[in-house]
């Protein structure tokens, strides 16, 4: 039985609307899903939006809305933008979803219990403004580093999560977990960061200066501060749904009962990865692996922390006007070829730059001219040489079985470069098994074998080439989900959800009807969509 595989995407904010940042970091963990999926895990994708705080409730003001309409809007462009870029997620988390809330409440109480969460005074440089807090390290010659407006000193009394108290806990674990934090260089930098005191996290406001949030269960006068529940919708979203109270205990119990009673939570939790961008490292490398620790909940499997996308080596920023949107592109380039330029040009760990002659040129090249140009040469000669039909191989030669060796050989790396979340290897090394079926055409020409009468021979090439590009496709599907089987149907297979036997070969049946369509990436885009 293979583990369950658990797989998160941040929770957005709905101030805005998704740019290519959310989009690459959703589509990545699609892609993993589906390859999951197609391993054979029972797979859970969770994404969902960030609803509570400060910069939604302004938002909401800006549009003279309320902050819950403001969400109800956002909510459905992400949606929307979800469903388009053929976003296979199993569930979606509201944060003021009242799943979510009995949650938040009920794990702010286990730690009131305890004192892990204590009254204090919260002080710091206030921006009246911006309504927002900074330190001594922010302010520049007393001014607003956002707004340049002059800050004052303010104190106020807000409840505080004992951090500090786990940090030598922390840091053993993650000394002793080489593959909790990924990629290696964000560990050393969390490490890094855990050299210093690690101070008590500041987890409500005052309802007076933020209404909208999750109430403390213990003083209604204030709501929870959005990262205590944000992070802790991983949790909410693996529980078995009920309608019933999650018992109130104190501290770690809270986690372990729950952990009891919930067979759901204890199949999928062990083995949750969460996919974020290397912005939010922090939250969920320290403050969410200490929350868990108070609450009685062991930690997910890894936290992979991707690069950033820049647009022409520039900041994406709405100021500047250079913000990429997902649906744009996926209008000039179709979805899947937007899918697969996300997940082959950036290298996770790294950062990437976006710019149009990039996604062009990667279109023309491995989509265009390697991968349609294929199908519709071999759908081509099936029709011309073979009546339509997938031909019966006659004897292997040494050409046919080196491809054919070829393809099976790929298929290991691909799959363990997928583990390694290296998707971008994993696409090389399907889209270089295209390019193997291609120079196999040329080395074998069908087309003069034909011409000589060589039935028989045709037969096999025709049969390997095109049982070689099934594997690829079968490869190329989680990234392309939509293309690769409009592919499939192309070579007459029938439309079934990938399996893992699929990448055995041989499945192609001769006697399928091939089907001639229009290109699968057309030449000319403009002119085509
Ligand atoms: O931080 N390049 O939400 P958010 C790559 N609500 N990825 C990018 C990106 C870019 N230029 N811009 C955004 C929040 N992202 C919190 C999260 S989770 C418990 C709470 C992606 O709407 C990337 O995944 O600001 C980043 O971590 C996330 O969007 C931030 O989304």
């Amino acid at each position: 039985m293979n583990d369950p595989f658990y797989i998160t995407t941040p929770i957005y904010y709905v101030n805005d609307e998704p740019h290519l940042g959310h989009a690459y970091t959703t589509v990545l963990a699609d892609v993993l899903a589906r390859y999951a999926r197609l391993r054979g895990d029972d797979t859970v994708f969770l994404t969902g939006t960030d609803e509570h705080g400060q910069k939604v409730e302004r938002a909401a003001r800006e549009r003279a809305i309320t902050p819950q309409q403001q969400a109800d809007a956002m909510v459905m462009r992400f949606q929307e933008t979800w469903d388009r870029l053929h976003i296979s997620n199993d569930d979606f988390l509201r944060t003021t979803q009242p799943r979510h809330v009995r949650v938040v409440q009920s794990a702010l109480q286990a730690l009131w219990e305890t004192g892990d969460i204590y009254a204090g005074v919260y002080e710091g440089w206030y921006c009246v403004p911006d309504e927002r807090f900074w330190t001594d390290k922010d302010v520049v010659d007393g001014l607003c580093p956002d707004c340049g407006r002059p800050v004052e000193r303010l104190a106020e009394k807000n409840y505080f999560f004992r951090m500090s108290a786990y940090q030598d806990w922390l840091v053993d674990y993650i000394e002793a977990h080489p593959g909790f934090i990924r990629p290696e260089t964000r560990r050393n930098e969390v490490l890094g960061f855990l050299r210093q005191l690690l101070g008590d996290l500041c987890i409500s406001r005052p309802i007076d200066r933020l209404s909208w949030g999750i109430a403390l269960p213990f003083d209604p006068e204030y709501v929870t501060y959005v990262w205590f529940d944000a992070l802790l919708n991983y949790v909410t979203a693996a529980l078995t749904p009920s309608p019933l109270p999650i018992p109130v205990v104190k501290g770690e119990d809270w986690g372990r009962g729950l952990l009891e009673s919930d067979s759901r939570l204890a199949a999928l939790w062990p083995h949750c990865v969460h996919l974020i961008g290397k912005d939010i490292l922090t939250t969920h490398a320290v403050y969410w692996p200490t929350m868990l620790h108070a609450l009685g909940l062991p930690q997910p499997r890894m936290i992979f922390a991707h690069g950033w996308w820049n647009v022409e080596g520039i900041k994406m920023s709405k100021s500047l006007g250079n913000v990429v949107k997902p649906l744009d592109l996926a209008d000039i380039y179709g979805v899947d070829a937007f899918r697969y330029f996300l997940m082959r040009e950036m290298t996770p760990g790294r950062d990437a730059s976006f710019n149009l002659d990039l996604i062009a040129s990667r279109y023309r090249s491995d989509l265009a001219n390697d991968l349609g140009n294929l199908l519709s040469r071999l759908v081509t000669m099936i029709g011309r040489y073979c009546g339509g039909q997938v031909p019966t191989p006659d004897a292997e030669t040494d050409v046919d079985a080196a491809l054919r060796t070829k393809a099976e050989t790929v298929i290991g790396p691909t799959l363990e470069a997928v583990e390694a979340l290296l998707v971008n290897d994993a696409l090389a090394l399907a889209i270089e098994l295209v390019r193997e079926i291609n120079r196999y055409l040329e080395t074998t020409a069908p087309w003069l074998r034909a011409k000589a009468g060589e039935t028989a021979r045709v037969a096999t090439i025709l049969y390997t080439a095109a049982e070689a590009l099934r594997l690829a496709s079968v490869l190329l599907n989680p990234v392309m989900p939509e293309r690769m089987t409009v592919l499939q149907r192309s070579l007459g297979l029938g439309e079934h959800p990938q399996q893992r036997e699929d990448l055995v070969w041989g499945m192609l049946q001769p006697g399928n009807a091939v089907v001639t369509g229009e290109p699968l990436f057309p030449r000319d885009i403009e002119a085509a969509r």
